[in-house]
């Protein structure tokens, strides 16, 4: 994965991590030290079989997350209304921030990959913008506010 994330409300976090080997990796993610927020949430995801899926899309209004790949490897878009970036992310200790209106795929899913995300709120429907069209017209009218 690029250490340079071009896009805005993103950036690379790295985990506290003891290694044991062969006795195994320990990866820690503590709030106010490798993650920049209080945790309220975790959730995974996995058994990503279909090579054609397309997750994501959308932006979040407030929600602040960070998105891991614990196995295998999967393709990240990253799109803040202006800059566009793709990254792959693969099994490591370094996740990516999705900041708040900050519009993400996932795809490109290997079998075996398992995603982890924390997140700084609860699950809340109406925190997602799942309308490019809309994400985009938001990002206008809030620069027009600057
Ligand atoms: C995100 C990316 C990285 C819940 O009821 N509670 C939850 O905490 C979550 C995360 C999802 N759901 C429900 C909402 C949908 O009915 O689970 C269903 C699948 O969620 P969604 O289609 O949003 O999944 P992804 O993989 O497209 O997006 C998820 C997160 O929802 C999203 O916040 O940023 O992972």
């Amino acid at each position: 994965m690029t250490n340079k994330i071009r896009v805005k409300n993103s950036g690379l976090i790295s985990l506290q991590i003891f290694k044991d080997y062969p006795d195994g990796n320990l990866a820690i993610a503590e709030t106010n030290k490798s993650i920049p927020f209080a945790i309220k949430r975790v959730y995974y995801i996995n058994n990503l079989d279909n090579p054609k899926a397309i997750r994501g899309k959308h932006a979040h209004k407030k929600t602040e997350q960070i998105i891991f790949c614990l196995n295998g490897h999967f393709t990240l878009d990253l799109d803040d209304g202006k800059t566009k970036q793709t990254l792959t992310l693969r099994n490591n200790y370094s996740g990516v921030l999705l900041g708040k209106m900050l519009w993400h795929n996932m795809r490109n899913f290997s079998k075996d990959c398992i995603i982890l995300v924390i997140s700084n709120n609860i699950y809340k429907e109406n925190d997602y913008i799942r309308d490019y069209r809309t994400f985009i017209k938001s990002i206008k009218k809030s620069e027009s506010h600057i």
